[in-house]
């Protein structure tokens, strides 16, 4: 299939939640020589489409799903092909999404960029509450601890865990870095985060300027 047009598909398969094509349209993209983070980027519009469409009331809940199932099945077939380097040399980050929020797609972009340069990413998963990663923090002691909110009801989770790092002395060995959708620079530093990241390439690079590499 001509390039452009495998990417058009590839975007309307996530988009429409078509987990059965998708790893098929992403195989034989890759097999034809296209640039694996140009199917990548394919597969993130086509979630961007759904989004904007449930936005617009013509997608519903099940339709988000789906969509998130593709990009899952896609992502399984790309990340093998994307950049890997030696792991755990740079230093070690724990990830997870805040509590009441199950959106994990950008924290596990965020964690498989950050493996391919070089890290060690401890990921606790989803809907995590000030609890679950105060323990975790002080279980592996990470560099630094990212935080995940995409709603802008969980995004509020972040502070309290912050806090409840600054009080039991967390925060001398762990800095805190957040990022999802909803939460801006204003408000980590509103909320007293060491760093805030648009994306999860720029979430990289903050880490690492963050422990100082
Ligand atoms: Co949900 N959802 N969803 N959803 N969902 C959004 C986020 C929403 C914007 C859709 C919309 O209305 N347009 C909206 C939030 C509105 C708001 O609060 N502002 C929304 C809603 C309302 C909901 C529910 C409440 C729907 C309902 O039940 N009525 C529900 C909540 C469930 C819950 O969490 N309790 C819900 C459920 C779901 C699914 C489970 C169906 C599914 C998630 C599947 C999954 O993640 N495994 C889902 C999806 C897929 C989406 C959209 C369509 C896509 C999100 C996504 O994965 N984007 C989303 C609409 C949208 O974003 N356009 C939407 C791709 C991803 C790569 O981007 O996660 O932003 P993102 O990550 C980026 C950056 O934000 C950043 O880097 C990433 C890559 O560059 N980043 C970091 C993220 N974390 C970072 C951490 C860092 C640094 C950077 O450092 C630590």
């Amino acid at each position: 299939m001509e390039n452009t047009n495998i990417f058009i598909s590839i975007t309307e398969a996530v988009r429409d939640g078509d987990s059965y094509d998708i790893a098929e349209l992403v195989q034989s993209s890759l097999d034809s020589g296209n640039d694996p983070y140009k199917v990548f980027n394919a597969m993130i519009v086509g979630l961007e489409k759904c989004g904007k469409l449930f936005e617009e009331r013509e997608f519903f809940l099940p339709d988000l799903i789906m969509a998130g199932e593709a990009f899952t099945t896609g992502m399984e077939v790309v990340e093998p092909h994307l950049a890997q380097t030696s792991i755990g040399q740079a230093g070690k980050v724990l990830l997870g999404t805040v509590a009441g929020d199950v959106h994990d797609i950008g924290k596990n972009l965020v964690g498989f960029l950050l493996k391919s340069a070089g890290f060690q990413v401890i990921d606790i998963g989803t809907d995590n509450d000030t609890d679950k990663f105060t323990r975790a923090v002080k279980e592996h002691q990470p560099d630094v601890l990212g935080m995940s909110a995409l709603l802008t009801t969980t995004m509020l989770g972040m502070e309290d865990v912050i806090k409840t790092m600054d009080k039991g002395g967390l925060r001398k060995k762990t800095k805190v870095i957040i990022g999802g959708g909803p939460v801006s620079k204003r408000f980590a530093k509103e909320i007293g985060a060491d760093a805030y990241a648009s994306d999860a390439v720029e979430g990289v690079k903050k880490i690492k300027e963050l422990i100082g590499r």
